[in-house]
Order: C-alpha cells, then structure tokens, then sequence
C-alpha cells in the first residue's frame, strides 16, 4: 500500500532544499522509471537484450567486436524511447534550476528526457543515445542528420565508421563534463542523489565529493543503495511523487 505522499518528507527537509543556496543534482536510470524507461539493474537483475547481459553489449568491447550489433542495441532501445515522455520528476527540475543561486544538474542518463523537459546546460555524464560520434575522428553529429537504414552511418570529416555517442563500460567519461560536474559537487551546500544504484564509477563518486566538501546528501529511491550509507537522509519513494513535494 502507497503511504500518503505528503508523509514522504519532513517540513524540515521541505526547508533545508527550499533555503539551499548552490544545489547539485545527480540523477541515474530511476528519474525515467515513471517515462516507461526500463532501469539497469533492480531487484537483484539487470537487463539482458539476445541473451546478453547489458554490461556486455554496452561495452568498448562490444564496439571493436560488433560495432553492427551494437548499433542494433541501441536503435532498439532509441525506438522504444521515441514515444516516450518527461514524467513529474523531470519537469520538477526544470524548476529548480532558475530558483537557485546555482544549480547543477549531472545526468547518468543517456535518454536526453531532461532536456527534453527543458532543463538547459545538463551535464550527460554517459553521453546521449540521440547523438552518433566518429570512430576515428570523434566528431559528433544528431543522429536525425542520418539515414537510419544505412548503419553505421559514416562520418561526413572523415569518411569513418560511427558509433553511438554513449560511455559504455571501459571507456572514459568526457572529461569537461566530469570536471564541471565535479566542480559542481565541490561548490554546492545541498546534493540531492535521484534514482542511481551509485554502483557505476566516477559518476558514484560524486555525492562523496559532494559529503567531503561539507554538503547535505540527500537520496531519493525506493530503494537502499551503497550510497544510502553516507546519505544524511533517504526519502524512499518514488522520484515524480517525491520530487514535486519540495513545492519549487
Ligand atoms: C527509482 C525509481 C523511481 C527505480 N524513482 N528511483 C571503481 C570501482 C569499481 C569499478 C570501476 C571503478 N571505476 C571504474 C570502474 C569500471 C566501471 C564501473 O563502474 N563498474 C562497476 C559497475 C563495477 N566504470 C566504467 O567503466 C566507466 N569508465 C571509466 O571508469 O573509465 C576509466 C577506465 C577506462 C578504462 C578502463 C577502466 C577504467 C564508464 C561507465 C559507463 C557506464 N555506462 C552505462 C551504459 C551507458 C550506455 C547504455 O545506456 O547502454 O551507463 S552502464 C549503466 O549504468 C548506464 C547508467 O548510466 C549507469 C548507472 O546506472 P543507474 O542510472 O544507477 O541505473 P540502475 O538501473 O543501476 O539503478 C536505478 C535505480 O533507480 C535503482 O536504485 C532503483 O531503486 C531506482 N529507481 N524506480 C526513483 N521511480
């Protein structure tokens, strides 16, 4: 049975987030949960697609062994997203980011639903499933300017293979963004951690950047985390119910 949403967080809490100056966002598979996006891993499984488990498919592996199958996965996943929508929790944070002094919203998604609900600057730690990027070269291009019969599609510098523009595992984030989304773990006095397991590193590190440098932490998931540890609090529940509370 669903507790009263109104119960899921303390005026204190309301307060602490309404009188914070520099906030820090960082948001994982769950912010899309309530769009129809299915989350990585939940309920002690992850996403398998032909039999393989995602950690292989989305793998620099992957890329250098089966650059089409690849493009396969992640057309399947691009076609399902295609009909789907920003939920509460996104058009929450369009809010949030012009009532503070400064705001920071990092994203592991690569759905591109927080822009989408129109949050600007968003800082796609893991790259963006609507994008392609050379092989070669790294030029990037809105997969819209493509063919989608034709895969891979070619890069228009180089003439090489492209690739989907996400970080699969093995491959680097892109370092300005990490940066600023460090910086912006760094600088803040409130972090709020939305809908991430925090088992995916660098981007789990940045709450504890944030908790270092003397923030408040604070998750909202249904669930426990490695992060919920460390947290100063965790609002178990679901991120469009919870995030329209704070009444910003
Ligand atoms: C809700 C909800 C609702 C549900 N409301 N919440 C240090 C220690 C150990 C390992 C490493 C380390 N440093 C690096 C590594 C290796 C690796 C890693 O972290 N591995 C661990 C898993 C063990 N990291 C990397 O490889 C990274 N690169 C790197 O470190 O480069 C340096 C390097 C180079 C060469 C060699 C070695 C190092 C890159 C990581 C890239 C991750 N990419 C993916 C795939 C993107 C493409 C694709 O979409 O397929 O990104 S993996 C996948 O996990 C995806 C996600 O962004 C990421 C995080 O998942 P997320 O968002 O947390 O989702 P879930 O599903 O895990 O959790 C959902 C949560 O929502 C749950 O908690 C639910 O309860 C909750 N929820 N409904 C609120 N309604």
């Amino acid at each position: 049975m669903r507790a009263n949403s109104q119960t899921l967080i303390s005026d204190d809490l309301r307060e602490r987030i309404g009188k914070a100056r520099r906030v820090f966002v960082l948001t994982g598979a769950g912010v899309s949960a309530e769009s129809g996006v299915p989350t990585f891993r939940g309920g002690g499984d992850s996403t398998v697609w032909k039999g393989m488990p995602f950690e292989v498919i989305s793998s620099a592996r992957m890329v250098v062994r089966d650059l089409a199958l690849v493009w396969e996965w992640f057309d399947y996943r691009r076609d399902a997203l295609k009909r789907l929508t920003p939920n509460p929790a996104h058009v929450a944070l369009v809010r949030w980011q012009d009532k503070f002094d400064a705001f920071t919203l990092a994203t592991q998604n690569v759905d591109g639903l927080h822009a989408a609900a129109g949050s600007r600057g968003v800082l796609e730690l893991h790259g963006n499933v609507w994008r392609a990027r050379c092989t070669r070269c790294d030029a990037r291009r809105d997969l819209g300017e493509f063919d989608e019969a034709v895969r891979p599609p070619v890069c228009i510098v180089c003439g090489d293979a492209m690739r989907p523009d996400v970080v699969l595992f093995g491959e680097m984030l892109p370092e300005d963004v990490y940066e600023r989304a460090a910086s912006g773990a760094t600088e803040c006095d409130v972090c709020v951690v939305v809908g991430t397991s925090g088992v995916v590193y660098p981007a789990a590190r940045l709450p504890e950047i944030a908790l270092r440098s003397g923030a408040y932490v604070l998750e909202v998931n249904p669930e426990q985390t490695p992060l919920s540890a460390f947290c100063h609090a965790t609002v178990h529940g679901a991120a469009g119910e919870v995030l329209p509370l704070f009444g910003i």
